[in-house]
C-alpha cells in the first residue's frame, strides 16, 4: 500500500504549432515517429530519406491531452505533474495556466498543479520550441563556434552552425559518424499525475559502505516528505530481516538514515565469476502498525572499485569486484534507435542477452547517447554485466555559463540518484574523448581544436571544461553515490595538470582509445603494438548482412559509392577504407553481396587481433571494450550486431575471443609462434593442449600433446614453437595450426592459426555435409567438410543465433552447432529448429580467377 496514487496520461494529440488540425499521437514518443505513423513523412531510415525530414526540427510542436481526475486521486492533499523526460525546450500548461518550463531532456520535471486542476475536462498542453531556433541565438551571442566534431549541421541545412552543445539533449540526435541526424522533440518518458496525502517516500538509496563475503554494512538513505509533523517508525526489510528507526518527521522533505548489517550476504557477481544475486529492500513508514508509505528497491551487494596503483610501467587500471581483479570484456553501447521510444524491452533484452552470450562482462554506456532507460540497467544487473557509465558529453567543448552549469548539476543529480541502486554500475565517467581532443597542455596536440582560438579564449573554454568535469560532476557522484569511482574523461592518463595528462596510444597509465587502425589506416598488426592498461575503445567497420542492407537499399543501389550506400555510411571515407583494408588482407569478392560478407569477416579478424592482443597482456592490460556493440539504424558501422539485432561475424568472433578460458596465438614474431592460455576463471586450468599442424586437405603433419596448468585469473605463454622446425617446408598457403585444450568435465577450447594473411590462403571449393541430430540438449546440426572451409556462415530465415558461426571447418574435425531463436535466447536458451539453412563458406564469395 502506497500513499502515492497516479494517473498516466493517455489519448494524446499533437500538431505543428502553426497548424490547426490536431492529430493522434503516441506518448512516450516523438514528433518524427508520430508523423511516420500517420504516413506524413517517409520512412526516415530508408534510402536517402534522412534529408527529407530535416524540416521537423526547425519548427515548434505541441502535444495535448484532455483528462478527468478520479475522485480518489482528486481528493489527495497534493497533486503533482511528473514528467520522467521532456525532449527538450518545453512549456507546460494545465487549463491554460503555465506550470512548468523545461530545458533539459535528461531531467525529471515536476510541477504542483493542485490549484489549477478540476475534476473533469482538464487540458494538459505542452509546447516544444524548436531546439534549433532556440539555440542559434546562443551561438550568435557566444561569438565563436565551440568544437562539436560529430554534429552534422550541414545535413540539417545549417551549414557549419553546430548548436548541439547548447542543448542538454542526446548528442547523437544531431548526427554522428555512425548515426543519422534526427533532432527530435516530444514526451520521451512517462507523463503522469501523482497524488499523495500526509506522507510519501521520494527515494530510497541502499548505500553500500563495506561489503564482503562475511558481512555487508549498509545505510538505507530514505528521503521522506510530509505535510505535517508526525512521529513514525521507518522500517526496512530484506530477506526475512528487519531494521528500523523511530523518527519525528517535520513538514517538508528530510533524509533519514538507517544502518543495516547483513551477515554472510549473497554477493552480486559479474558474469563468469558467480551469480548476480539481487536483494529486495522494502521500506515502510509506519504509524502504529499501519504502513502509510512504502517503497521497494532491488539491489545487489558488492564492493567495486577502480584500482589505479602506481607500478613500474605506470599505473594499473582495473576494476576490483568483491576483491577479485576483473578483466573487463565487452563493448561500447550506443542507443539502440535514433528514436528512443521505439526500443522495446524485447530489443533491450536481445542486446544484453547477446552481450552475455558473447562472454562479455562489461558495457560502456557511451557519452553521446542517453542515460539509459531503467530496463537496460535491470538487465545488466540480471545478467552480470558491469556498466561503465559516461555522463552525456562527447567530442565537443561545452558552454560554462551559470544557467548551463545549473542545468548540468540537476541532470547529474537526477541520474546518479536514479541509477545508484544498480550494482552493475562500476564507474561514472565525465565525458567521451574531450580531454584528449582538446589536449589543453600540448600546443599542437589533440584534434587541432585549439588552433581556432586565442590564448584567452582557450583558457576560458578550458576553465568551463574543468568546472564541469573536474569539479561539478565528481562532487555529485561523491555526494549521491559515494564509493563509486569517477573518471573525468575517457581516455585519460590522470589529472596531472600538465602535458602528461592526455592519453595517446602508448600510455601505460589510464585508459586508451586506440584508433590507429581504421582512422589512421594503420595495419591490423598494430593492435599488438598499442596495448595499454585498459582499452576502452578501438574498432573496425563492416556492413550489415545483405538482408539488412535491403531494408534501406534496392538492388540498383548495391554499389559501394552509390548515393544510398553513402547515405548509410556516416564516416566520410568509410566505404573506401573498408575496401582499402580488404585489398590488404582478403581475397577479392565476386560481387557486392559477397563484399558485404567479406567486410564482416574482415572486421571480425581485426577485432580478434585486438581482443586477443589485449588479453595476452593480462594483467598489464585489464580491459578491452571494442567500439561498438550495436546500431541505432541500419548502416555500415563498427557494430558487432546490426540494427535489426542480427549478429555480424564479429559477434561470434567476440564470443570465442572473450571466452573465460582462451587459447591464443601470437604469430607476430619472425621465428616463433607463441601459444598463450588466458584464464578469467577463479579455478586453475589443468589439462592437455593438443597441437596439430594440418594441411587444408586434413593431412596431419605433426601432432603433439602437452600437459598445461595455469593459476586462476591469469594468463601465460605456455609454449613457443620454432617455425622452421614445425613448418618443415610445408607450404604456408595451405597449412594451419589447430589447438585443442582439453580439460576434464569441460568443453574443448579450440583455436586455429594461419601463417599468412587470409588472401594468401589457397582455398579450394568445399563440399560441406550437414546432418541433423538430437540429443538431451535438443536438436543440433553436424557439419563436415572434405577440405578446409573457412568462415563457414550458417544463415536461417528464422531470427536467432547459432551456438557458433563464421568458423573454420577442418576435414576430419566435424563441428556441432545448435540454433536458438531470438525468442528462445531471451527465455533461457531454448534450442530451436532453424528451419532450412543456407551454408556457405569463404570460397563461395571469392572471385575465382
Ligand atoms: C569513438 C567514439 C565515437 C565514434 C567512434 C568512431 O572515439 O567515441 O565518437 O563514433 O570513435 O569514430
Amino acid at each position: 500500500m502506497s500513499t502515492i496514487q497516479s494517473h498516466v496520461f493517455q489519448n494524446w494529440t499533437f500538431k505543428a504549432c502553426e497548424d490547426q488540425e490536431w492529430m493522434p499521437a503516441q506518448v512516450p514518443g516523438c514528433v518524427h515517429t508520430d508523423l511516420l505513423k500517420l504516413g506524413k513523412i517517409p520512412d526516415p531510415f530508408y534510402g536517402t530519406n534522412e534529408k527529407e525530414v530535416q524540416w521537423i526540427d526547425k519548427i515548434d510542436w505541441e502535444y495535448q491531452t484532455e483528462f478527468d481526475v478520479a475522485e480518489t486521486l482528486f481528493s489527495q492533499e497534493h497533486l503533482e505533474l511528473v514528467f520522467d523526460g521532456l525532449d527538450t525546450y518545453a512549456d507546460v500548461y494545465v487549463n491554460e495556466v503555465h506550470v512548468l518550463s523545461a530545458d533539459n531532456m535528461f531531467r525529471v520535471w515536476k510541477a504542483d498543479v493542485k490549484s489549477v486542476l478540476k475534476g473533469n475536462g482538464n487540458i494538459l498542453r505542452i509546447r516544444f520550441r524548436s531546439p534549433i531556433q532556440e539555440d542559434l541565438p546562443k551561438l550568435e551571442k557566444l561569438g565563436y563556434a565551440l568544437p562539436a566534431s560529430n554534429d552534422q549541421s550541414d545535413v540539417g541545412g545549417l551549414g557549419d552552425k553546430r548548436v548541439s552543445i547548447f542543448a542538454r539533449k542526446a548528442p547523437y540526435h544531431y548526427g554522428w559518424d555512425w548515426g543519422p541526424r534526427f533532432v527530435t522533440s516530444g514526451i520521451w518518458r512517462e507523463a503522469r499525475l501523482e497524488g499523495w496525502t500526509q506522507v510519501r517516500i521520494n527515494d530510497v538509496y541502499i548505500q553500500q559502505n563495506e561489503v564482503s563475503a562475511t558481512s555487508a554494512s549498509l545505510t538505507a538513505v530514505v528521503e521522506v516528505e510530509t505535510s505535517q509533523a508526525v512521529d513514525t517508525i521507518i522500517r526496512i526489510g530484506a530477506d526475512g530481516q528487519r531494521w528500523e528507526r523511530s523518527v519525528s518527521l517535520q513538514p517538508g522533505t528530510q533524509t533519514v538514515e538507517i544502518p543495516i548489517s547483513i551477515d554472510e550476504p549473497k554477493l552480486w557477481w559479474s558474469r563468469g565469476l558467480g551469480d548476480p544475486h539481487m536483494y529486495n529492500f522494502l521500506t515502510e513508514v509506519l504509524q502504529g502498525e499501519r504502513a502509510v508509505a512504502e517503497s521497494t528497491v532491488k539491489t545487489g551487494l558488492r564492493s567495486i572499485r577502480l584500482v589505479r596503483d602506481k607500478d613500474e610501467a605506470g599505473a594499473s587500471f582495473y576494476f576490483e569486484l568483491n576483491g577479485v581483479a576483473v578483466f573487463a570484456k565487452g563493448a561500447n553501447h550506443i542507443p539502440n534507435d535514433s528514436f528512443i521510444t521505439e526500443i522495446t524491452h524485447e530489443r533491450y533484452r536481445h542486446e544484453i542477452v547477446s552481450a552475455a552470450e558473447s562472454n562479455m562482462n562489461m558495457l560502456r554506456v557511451w557519452g553521446g547517447g542517453i542515460y539509459e532507460q531503467e530496463v537496460f540497467y535491470e538487465l545488466c544487473d540480471e545478467y552480470g554485466i558491469l556498466v561503465w557509465q559516461d555522463f552525456m558529453f562527447a567530442c565537443s567543448m561545452y558552454p560554462g555559463d551559470e544557467a548551463f552549469l545549473n542545468s548540468v548539476r540537476h541532470e547529474a543529480i537526477d541520474n546518479v540518484k536514479r541509477l545508484r541502486n544498480h550494482p552493475s554500475i562500476a564507474l561514472w565517467c565525465g565525458n567521451n574523448e574531450i580531454d584528449s581532443a582538446w589536449a589543453h597542455y600540448v600546443e599542437n596536440g589533440g584534434w587541432g581544436w585549439k588552433k581556432e582560438f586565442t590564448a584567452e579564449q582557450r583558457e576560458s573554454i578550458w576553465a568551463d571544461y574543468e568546472a564541469i568535469f573536474h569539479d561539478l560532476l565528481p562532487e555529485v557522484v561523491e555526494a549521491y553515490s559515494p564509493g563509486v569511482d569517477y573518471w573525468p574523461s575517457s581516455p585519460l592518463v590522470s589529472l596531472t595538470g600538465d602535458e602528461t595528462q592526455h592519453a595517446h596510444p602508448s600510455t601505460a597509465e589510464g585508459d586508451i582509445h586506440y584508433w590507429g587502425v581504421w582512422h589512421n589506416v594503420e595495419p591490423f598488426e598494430n593492435y599488438n603494438v598499442h596495448v595499454g592498461r585498459f582499452m576502452s575503445e578501438y574498432g573496425f567497420q563492416s556492413f550489415p548482412e545483405y538482408k539488412s542492407v535491403r531494408t534501406y537499399a534496392e538492388e540498383e543501389d548495391l554499389a559501394l559509392e552509390s548515393e544510398v550506400m553513402l547515405a548509410h555510411q556516416k564516416n566520410g571515407a568509410g566505404n573506401r577504407l573498408i575496401k582499402q583494408y580488404m585489398d590488404m588482407y582478403m581475397h577479392e569478392s565476386k560481387d557486392f553481396p559477397s563484399f558485404l560478407y567479406m567486410s564482416q569477416v574482415l572486421q571480425a579478424e581485426a577485432m580478434k587481433t585486438a581482443i586477443e592482443a589485449h588479453r595476452r597482456r593480462k594483467p598489464f592490460c585489464m580491459g578491452t571494450l571494442y567500439w561498438q556493440m550495436n546500431d541505432c539504424w541500419p548502416v555500415a558501422s563498427w557494430a558487432g550486431m546490426d540494427y535489426l539485432g542480427r549478429w555480424k561475424a564479429l559477434q561470434y568472433y567476440a564470443k570465442r575471443s572473450f571466452s573465460d578460458v582462451l587459447v591464443s596465438v601470437d604469430g607476430t614474431k619472425e621465428d616463433t609462434t607463441d601459444i598463450y592460455i588466458i584464464s578469467d576463471q577463479l579455478q586453475p586450468v589443468k589439462g592437455q593442449l593438443q597441437i596439430r599442424l594440418l594441411g587444408f586437405d586434413g593431412t596431419v603433419h605433426r601432432d603433439e600433446t602437452h600437459d598445461v596448468t595455469l593459476a586462476p585469473n591469469t594468463g601465460d605463454r605456455v609454449l613457443s614453437l620454432r617455425n622452421v622446425e614445425w613448418l618443415e617446408g610445408h607450404d604456408t598457403a595451405n597449412t594451419l595450426l589447430r589447438l585443442d585444450l582439453k580439460q576434464e568435465g569441460a568443453a574443448n577450447i579450440v583455436q586455429e592459426h594461419y601463417f599468412v594473411p587470409s588472401k594468401d590462403l589457397a582455398l579450394q571449393p568445399a563440399n560441406i555435409n550437414v546432418s541433423g541430430g538430437a540429443d538431451e540438449n535438443g536438436v543440433h546440426l553436424v557439419l563436415e567438410s572434405d577440405v578446409l572451409a573457412k568462415q563457414v556462415w550458417l544463415s536461417s530465415d528464422v531470427e536467432g543465433v547459432f551456438s557458433d558461426n563464421f568458423f573454420d571447418l577442418i576435414p576430419g574435425i566435424p563441428v556441432k552447432v545448435q540454433f536458438t531463436s531470438r525468442e528462445g535466447l531471451q527465455s533461457n536458451d531454448v534450442i530451436s529448429n532453424p528451419g532450412p539453412i543456407e551454408v556457405r563458406s569463404m570460397i563461395d564469395f571469392i572471385r575465382l580467377t
